[in-house]
């Protein structure tokens, strides 16, 4: 019988493992959101991190939902496979630095207990864009957000982050234990910032003596975070299994590139996380809005008309020439909206970017990107489209991915089958479509909070949104990006 994988002891020479004692060493940061991003990002950068520069760091882990986390890796003492996909092909590496996995329902007195610990000095965060419950209009919390009314009316029983870290940070003011650092590593735009005032302003209706403290004492350091995580599937276990010889219930697989840029401001100390080839700078807001822009917003264009014209997952979207010629113009329009950044080069990041999105030994899914598109698209796509109006530059990359959005928000695929939204505002949108194209672009983009005003107000946008949309409806998607591309090359021309 393949035995689970519960130890370093035997494993294969090809497979690569902590190069530290993991026991030796104590938990220094919490980290909410026990996915697989956290698990091919932020652990495999503390596990370089602890066999470079030693120190308390590993990681208590924390579901905030899912059991699944917890029952995958509490067997296993915390220790998983990475495997690092790219054209030269796969390696895998098991991992050392999660030194135990929580779910916050059954285990809530250890969450609090490793949340309040004095050794504590970081509390991390991937709870995806939907999980923090950001009114994103006002910067303060969203009380239709499930987790923030919970936590409104049960402040000692909270569900959410907001709830959980002012819970926390008020139980470790009271003892006399100094604030942890709060690091945001989900693809928001301005992550620190926008955790902060979403922690300043929970602590108000909540706990209002802490607010002011909270605002004055506690470091939230912005993050870009990058690394290609497809979800893991029975396909990435097996793959563990063949590659270990072990089972493997927590097996994750990742592009082989990964990038973090992060804003050196820790008072209470951190990993040498630069030992792993992070970027400590003092300002990480350019670097944020590249990524947002070029490769997340490439992303979501390429995810909603790929899905849409057939393509499973990215690597097809990347075969099928005319549209990966338009992820190379949309790109070129974000990158044309950036500021210069010193030392990087934006026509050899989109080349860089070409060339993962391509990667054939990644199986990503349109689908899985397509997913929360009112959470992803103000910072990916609006945000650039406002930008480019703004300078004169061309709209239609963005118009183009804006109305392969809409069109994907039918939830019908062109041969009538029906296919889920998964977004939370799902209600919302689905109310939006109406009988003609103009009309749902004129009711999608009222939504409240969604698209900024300048788009709304614009003649321009509209025009360019709807036309495309109308042209997606009654030609296909394929037709669609047949025309978009020659449209693209005859302007380029
Ligand atoms: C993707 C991102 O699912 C998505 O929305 O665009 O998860 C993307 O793969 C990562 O940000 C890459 O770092």
């Amino acid at each position: 019988m393949t035995p689970r994988l519960t130890t370093l002891d035997g494993l294969p020479k090809g497979v690569a493992r902590p190069g530290y004692l993991p026991s030796a060493h104590g938990v220094g940061i919490v980290h909410l959101g026990l996915g697989a991003f956290h698990k091919a990002h932020q652990a495999p950068y503390t596990d370089t991190a602890l066999a470079v520069a030693a120190g308390d760091w590993r990681i208590a882990g924390v579901s905030l939902r899912s059991p699944k986390p917890t029952l995958q890796l509490g067997p296993q003492n915390g220790l998983f496979t990475l495997i690092e996909r790219d054209s030269k092909g796969s390696r895998a590496r098991v991992i050392g630095a999660i030194a135990r996995a929580l779910c916050l329902g059954p285990d809530r007195a250890a969450v609090m207990d490793a949340l309040t610990a004095p050794a504590t000095r970081i509390v991390s965060l991937t709870v995806t864009e939907k999980g923090y419950g950001v009114d994103r209009s006002t910067g303060g919390i969203d009380r239709g957000h499930k987790a923030i009314a919970h936590d409104l009316l049960h402040p000692d029983a909270p569900i959410g982050v907001a709830g959980l870290l002012i819970l926390a940070l008020g139980l470790r003011r009271a003892a006399g234990v100094a604030p942890f650092t709060v690091l945001c590593c989900d693809n928001l735009p301005d992550n620190g910032a926008l955790v902060r005032g979403l922690l300043v302003d929970f602590a108000r209706h909540a706990a209002p003596d802490l607010a002011d403290h909270i605002a004055a004492e506690v470091a939230f350091p912005a993050t870009m975070v990058d690394r290609i995580t497809p979800a893991s599937t029975e396909a990435t276990r097996a793959a563990a299994r063949q590659m270990t010889g072990c089972l493997d219930e927590a097996a994750v697989e990742a592009e082989s590139f990964c990038q973090w840029v992060i804003e050196d401001h820790f008072p209470t100390g951190r990993p040498a996380w630069e030992a792993a080839g992070a970027l400590f700078v003092s300002d990480v807001r350019p670097y944020e809005e590249m990524k947002l822009r070029m490769l997340n917003g490439a992303h979501s264009m390429l995810a909603y008309a790929g899905f849409m014209a057939g393509h499973a997952h990215v690597a097809d979207v990347m075969a099928d020439r005319a549209l990966a010629r338009l992820v190379h113009r949309h790109l070129g329009a974000a990158a044309a909206t950036l500021p210069p950044l010193p030392d990087v080069d934006l026509e050899a990041y989109a080349a860089a970017l070409m060339g993962r999105f391509a990667n054939p030994h990644l199986r990503h899914a349109t689908f899985q990107i397509a997913m929360d598109g009112t959470e992803k698209l103000p910072q990916r796509i609006l945000a650039p489209a406002v930008a480019a109006l703004e300078a004169g530059q061309p709209i239609d990359a963005f118009a183009f991915a804006t109305a392969a959005w809409m069109r994907y928000v039918r939830g019908m695929r062109e041969d009538g089958t029906a296919h889920d939204l998964r977004d939370p505002r799902e209600e919302a949108l689905r109310a939006a479509l109406a009988d003609t194209p103009a009309e749902t672009v004129r009711a999608l983009m009222a939504l409240p909070g969604l698209f900024p005003r300048a788009l709304r107000d614009s003649a321009s946008w509209t025009a360019a949104v709807t036309g495309r949309l109308e042209r997606m409806l009654a030609q296909g998607m394929k037709a669609a990006i047949a025309e978009e591309d020659r449209a693209a090359r005859s302007a380029e021309a």
